[in-house]
């Protein structure tokens, strides 16, 4: 089949086969301007005009684990920090003052938060609820016991990315981390009553039957969030000299991700190629700009731990302008809230 036949088969409502998407996976030329511009549309008949917009607080970098792909694994010897409670508070609230729709409060496996079920974790989603924004952590993985405290405290979404449902490719990515185990942190989140997202990266050395896999497994899922994200290499780190990718089968991935599941929110993230990326991500059919960071206090990013932070590039009137040239708006924090209490509702917990 040709493309232009996919995305016909695709808008007739049909499930799309691996075969089909790695064949979009590959669109070259006008074949790829029409699988963008399809799912452009289907982005907008979906959220409108509105984009969302999330702020993102890493506030610990300690990690007990050895991702070989990231920075702030534990044996790269790195300056690290943990931030107080107080201080993501504050921090949040800049964020929320500034109009941003979610804060994605982000750490690595840091037991410190772990400890005593998860105190301090706990103490800093409350206090951040408090402020009246919705919530995304990234805790890594915590188990089944922790996930209910969690929505308790106030978290509306669970973020762990599976990164590649590829068992083998996992098992040399995430060493010494059980592929299920993470896997099904996303379950018992959803159990527990949050709203979920999955992710998967490109440029680790995945086929494209393995792209395709990880597209259809995070859509079966019914992940009310699914990411790509391009590998960026890191000094320090075992992967530090793999020849890294341009942003292209991230884009195309986005799009494919629109076209099968029209209603997920998708991210631009600003992480792998800053604001400069930002356009290029919307226009594949992305509906939600992450990583937007509050400059001069000293966050890191996680692809990207420097980039356009400082300077304020990253920053919320900047990207607010951006998208204003695109002839869209960032949806107020009202109209994020009502776009995720029904997701929300469908899963509520029934007891
Ligand atoms: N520690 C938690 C965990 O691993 O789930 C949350 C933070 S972790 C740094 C968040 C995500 O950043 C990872 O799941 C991975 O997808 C992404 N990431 C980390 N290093 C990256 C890199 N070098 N390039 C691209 N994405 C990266
Ligand atoms: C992002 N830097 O959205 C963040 C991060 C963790 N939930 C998200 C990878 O790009
Ligand atoms: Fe730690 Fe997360 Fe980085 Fe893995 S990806 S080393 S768990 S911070």
């Amino acid at each position: 089949m040709e493309t232009s036949d996919i995305i016909d088969s695709i808008r007739n409502g049909n499930q799309a086969t691996r075969d089909e998407i790695v064949k979009l996976l590959s669109a070259q030329g006008r074949d790829r301007d029409e699988l963008f511009a399809e799912a452009r549309e289907v982005r907008d008949r979906q959220f409108g005009d509105r984009v969302f917009a999330y702020g993102f607080v890493y506030f610990s970098t300690y990690c007990h684990n050895n991702c070989t792909f990231c920075y702030f694994r534990k044996s790269n010897s790195i300056d690290r920090y943990r931030k107080t409670p107080e201080e993501i508070i504050a921090t949040a609230a800049d964020l929320k003052d500034a109009g941003i729709d979610l804060v994605d409060l982000t750490m690595g496996e840091d037991d410190q938060m772990y400890k005593d079920n998860c105190a301090e974790l706990l103490d800093i989603i409350s206090g951040v609820r408090k402020l009246g924004i919705s919530i995304m952590v990234s805790p890594g993985a915590v188990g089944k016991d922790a996930m209910r405290p969690i929505k308790e405290a106030g978290a509306d979404f669970f973020a762990v990315y599976q990164e590649t449902h590829n068992r083998d490719l996992y098992a040399k990515l995430r060493l010494n981390q059980d592929y299920d185990f993470r896997y099904n942190q996303r379950v018992w989140a959803r159990e527990a009553g949050l709203l979920t997202e999955d992710g998967m990266m490109v440029g680790l050395g995945e086929t494209m039957e393995d792209r395709a896999d990880s597209i259809l497994m995070m859509g079966e899922e019914k992940c009310e969030q699914i990411r790509c994200m391009t590998f960026v290499p890191q000094a320090g780190t075992p992967l530090q000299n793999l020849e890294p990718m341009d942003s292209e089968m991230e884009l195309k991935s986005i799009a494919v991700m629109r076209l099968l599941f029209p209603d997920r929110f998708i991210p631009a993230t600003l992480d792998v190629e800053g604001v400069q990326g930002m356009k290029s991500r919307l226009d594949a059919g992305a509906s939600t700009i992450t990583s937007i960071i509050v400059p001069h206090k000293h966050f890191a990013g996680v692809a990207q731990p420097e980039k356009d932070i400082e300077s304020g590039v990253r920053s919320v009137q900047h990207v607010y302008d951006l998208v204003e040239d695109m002839g869209k708006k960032i949806a107020t924090q009202n109209e994020f809230r009502h776009a995720i209490e029904p997701l929300e509702a469908r899963i509520r917990p029934k007891d």
